[in-house]
């Protein structure tokens, strides 16, 4: 019955709702292998009643949400609601690494199936099966709700990068923002192959065990073929390469830069390891356009960032990857995290000397959220910093608290350090001051304290914006947005 009203009309095959501007990666790939094969596609974010109105007046065949922990309550809830208005007439399908690591979520009222892990070939061959009216219970990555039945299927092995089409930029053409943003999203793997314990690498490495190589590399011809066809046909300004760390293998590395200069040419910003990242690779980078850096730094405490984090890596390391970063001249960011388990202000404050000693031109503050099935939400259930049923309910805000800093006596302090750590970045000597100010409670100030230094240091200079009318376009559209994806 449910098969036969969705056959009976032409419609769009799947629309995505995402929750953030920018583009990405997981839905524009899995679009490209629709597309291939024949199915249409379309895109959309705003609001919760935006986006439930837009769905209403598209209805598709399947409505897919990309959904990271803390943003399930927003998308679970969208779900919701229009399985009330259209009940069959649509199907719910929510991926990523929310439902990947908390399948319960197949449960909520309005989800009908999930996808855990990777989803080309689990989309495809839902969308191949409704559009056969064949039985799609049995797909290999899907969790399925039908008829009052939950039917559960392994996980699929890992797919083959270089045989995917290349990502579907095109899926954003209605959404004039994103379209028209000339800084364009890459990567050149997939898999992190380190164990931090904040991190979900390690927990998508342990679904995918004996499902192939977690860690997997794009051949170089593959990517570049990929960046020439983006640059003939969007005039990028820079590309944003997102791989989680760029750095990782050596040899792989000389060879894609040595073509990217060649071929491509325009600059571009990428993700780094400090303790990888040598004199000559650095070099290297710089030579071949890169024009920034992010690394982490997660926490300036040497025993929190290596014995509760398990980063393996001395502050050494990390001052050394600073000032060989400032040799080549390349801009570069941190990334850091406040409100871990066992932190106090004392190694808040660690994490912003470490900072002042780096120099970073932007220093990321963020709230330390629990992930699931991560070694640290473990770790912070046993220490009892957090209650059992608390880790999915991780609030989508990673900037302005979490239940740790609610529960912890110096929370307040800690997240006003937080708003107040590139003050001190770029001007130590108000470090007295801000020590005062901690016990002050003129939050709002502070917050805003930290946005202007944002649009001062980083979105201004470090964005690669195409000019100055495009710079302040996109600040309004952002700060206009910003609520809407909560
Ligand atoms: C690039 C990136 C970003 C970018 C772009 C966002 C994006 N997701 O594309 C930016 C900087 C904006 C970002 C922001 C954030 N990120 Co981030 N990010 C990543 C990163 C490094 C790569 C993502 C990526 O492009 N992967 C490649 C694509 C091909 O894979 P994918 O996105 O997973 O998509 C596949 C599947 O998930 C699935 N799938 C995806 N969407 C859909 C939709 C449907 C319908 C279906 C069926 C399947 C499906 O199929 C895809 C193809 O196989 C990952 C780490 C990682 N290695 O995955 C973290 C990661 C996704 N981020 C994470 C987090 C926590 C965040 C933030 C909350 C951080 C913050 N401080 O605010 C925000 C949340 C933003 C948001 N609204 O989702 C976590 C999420 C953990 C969790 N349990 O939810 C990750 C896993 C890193 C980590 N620390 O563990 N992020």
């Amino acid at each position: 019955m449910q098969n036969k009203t969705i056959t009976e009309s032409k419609k769009l095959d799947m629309l995505f709702v995402q929750n953030y501007y920018e583009q990405m990666l997981g839905i524009m790939q899995i679009s490209a292998v629709l597309k291939q094969n024949g199915f249409t596609t379309d895109v959309i974010l705003g609001t919760k009643e935006d986006i439930v109105k837009k769905i209403l007046a598209k209805k598709p065949r399947v409505v897919g949400f990309y959904c990271t922990t803390g943003f399930h309550h927003k998308n679970l809830a969208i779900a919701k609601e229009i399985k009330k208005m259209l009940g069959d007439e649509i199907l719910t399908v929510v991926g990523g690494p929310h439902p990947t690591f908390v399948p319960s979520a197949i449960e909520a009222a309005g989800v009908d199936i999930i996808c855990r892990g990777e989803g080309e070939q689990a989309v495809l061959e839902l969308m191949k099966a409704l559009r056969d009216n064949k039985d799609y219970t049995n797909i290999k990555n899907l969790t399925i709700k039908k008829e009052g039945k939950i039917y559960e299927n392994e996980i699929n092995t890992l797919c083959n990068l270089d045989a995917l089409p290349f990502a579907d930029r095109e899926i954003y053409k209605n959404i004039e923002y994103i379209y028209k943003n000339k800084r364009y999203e890459a990567m050149l793997s997939r898999g992190c192959p380190f164990n931090c314990t904040f991190c979900s690498a390690a927990a998508f490495r342990k679904i995918y065990e004996g499902k192939g190589d977690y860690t997997r590399f794009r051949s170089v011809p593959n990517v570049i073929k990929e960046l020439r066809d983006i640059k003939k046909r969007y005039q990028p300004t820079c590309f944003f390469f997102h791989d989680d760390t760029f750095v990782f293998k050596r040899n792989y590395l000389y060879e894609f830069l040595m073509a990217y200069k060649k071929e491509i040419g325009i600059p571009f910003a990428c993700l780094i390891r400090a303790d990888l990242a040598t004199d000559e690779t650095i070099k290297l980078l710089k030579d071949a356009g890169c024009y920034l850096i992010s690394f982490g730094i997660e926490s300036g405490n040497e025993n929190i960032r290596n014995t509760v984090l398990k980063k393996n890596l001395s502050n050494e390391k990390i001052l050394k990857c600073a000032e060989v970063l400032r040799k080549y001249k390349i801009p570069f960011a941190t990334f850091n995290m406040v409100g871990l388990p066992d932190e106090n202000l004392k190694e808040t404050w660690d994490t912003v000397d470490i900072n002042v000693k780096a120099k970073p031109n932007w220093a990321w503050f963020s709230v330390y959220q629990t992930l699931p099935h991560t070694e640290l939400a473990r770790y912070a259930l046993e220490k009892k910093y957090l209650g059992e049923v608390d880790v999915a309910e991780t609030d989508s805000s990673f900037h302005e608290n979490s239940l740790i800093l609610k529960n912890h006596s110096e929370g307040k302090k800690m997240l006003r350090l937080k708003n107040m750590a590139n003050l001190i970045i770029k001007i130590p000597i108000l470090k007295p001051v801000v020590r005062i100010a901690l016990s002050l409670p003129f939050d709002s100030i502070y917050s805003l304290i930290d946005k202007l230094l944002y649009f001062v240091f980083y979105y201004s200079k470090l964005t690669y914006k195409s000019g100055l009318l495009d710079r302040i376009h996109s600040a309004f559209f952002i700060a206009r947005h910003m609520k809407e994806f909560k």
